[in-house]
């Protein structure tokens, strides 16, 4: 398979491949039915958020991934008031759709943080979309990881350092990896260089979806 060449192999270490310190990749820890439960999830919350299209700040240009969000808190971009959270979404102005259990089983078995997280992107990329390389920071607590969710058609992901200039390697994620990025990798540049379209059947027409869970707010100390 031609696109395995450019892809990055990492270490094994028993506990999912570490990538980089902070940066902890668990292959296919959803396997087949916990993938068709959560994609039918998915499916359900975009009836009640549908996909929409976010628009990048000043430019206003579209990007290519469609988006929506699950949780108390949705990540939103548009031209006039750029990257920010906020609790309703911003086409139908009703509140986001809660996020699936089993995403938040995977972040409490793998986010090595007591508290739950707020938010959950939801992307999706067709067989043209991709992600340029960015750091998550739009969050108020970086002591919690962002734990990344894989389903449907494999693609390649590209992640480099602490500053953008850092050289990037490639990885493939496929459906049901979960990709934490913790630590000293909270802030890693990363982003979908592209996607191998009809590598998996999960998603009925095809298709990547990426779910991202982050904690936004910082706990309130007890
Ligand atoms: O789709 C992915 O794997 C990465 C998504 C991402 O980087 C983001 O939503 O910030």
């Amino acid at each position: 398979m031609a696109r395995q060449k450019e892809l990055f192999a990492a270490p094994e270490t028993g506990a999912g491949l570490c990538l980089a310190a902070g940066l902890t990749l668990f292959r296919y820890y959803l396997d087949g039915a916990a993938q068709r439960s959560l994609a039918g999830g998915i499916a359900e919350a975009v009836l009640k958020a549908p996909w929409y299209i976010p628009t990048m700040p000043r430019s206003g240009h579209p990007l290519s991934v469609k988006m929506t969000n699950c949780g108390g808190l949705g990540w939103v971009s548009d031209r006039d008031g750029g990257y920010r959270y906020q609790a309703a979404h911003p086409v139908t102005g009703e509140a986001w759709p809660p996020i699936p259990q089993l995403a938040l089983s995977a972040w409490r078995a793998l986010a090595s943080y007591p508290h739950p997280p707020e938010a959950c992107l939801v992307n999706f990329y067709d067989r043209h979309a991709r992600m340029g390389l960015h750091q998550d920071r739009d969050e108020a607590e970086l002591a919690a990881p962002v734990v990344s969710i894989s389903l449907g058609d494999s693609c390649c992901f590209r992640y480099s350092g602490l500053r953008r200039g850092d050289a990037a390697r490639k990885i493939e994620l496929n459906s049901g990896d979960v990709l934490v990025m913790g630590g000293a990798a909270r802030l890693t540049f990363h982003g979908v260089d592209k996607i191998f379209p009809g590598s998996s059947g999960l998603l009925p027409d095809g298709g990547r979806i990426n779910l991202t869970l982050r904690r936004v707010t910082r706990p309130r100390a007890m």
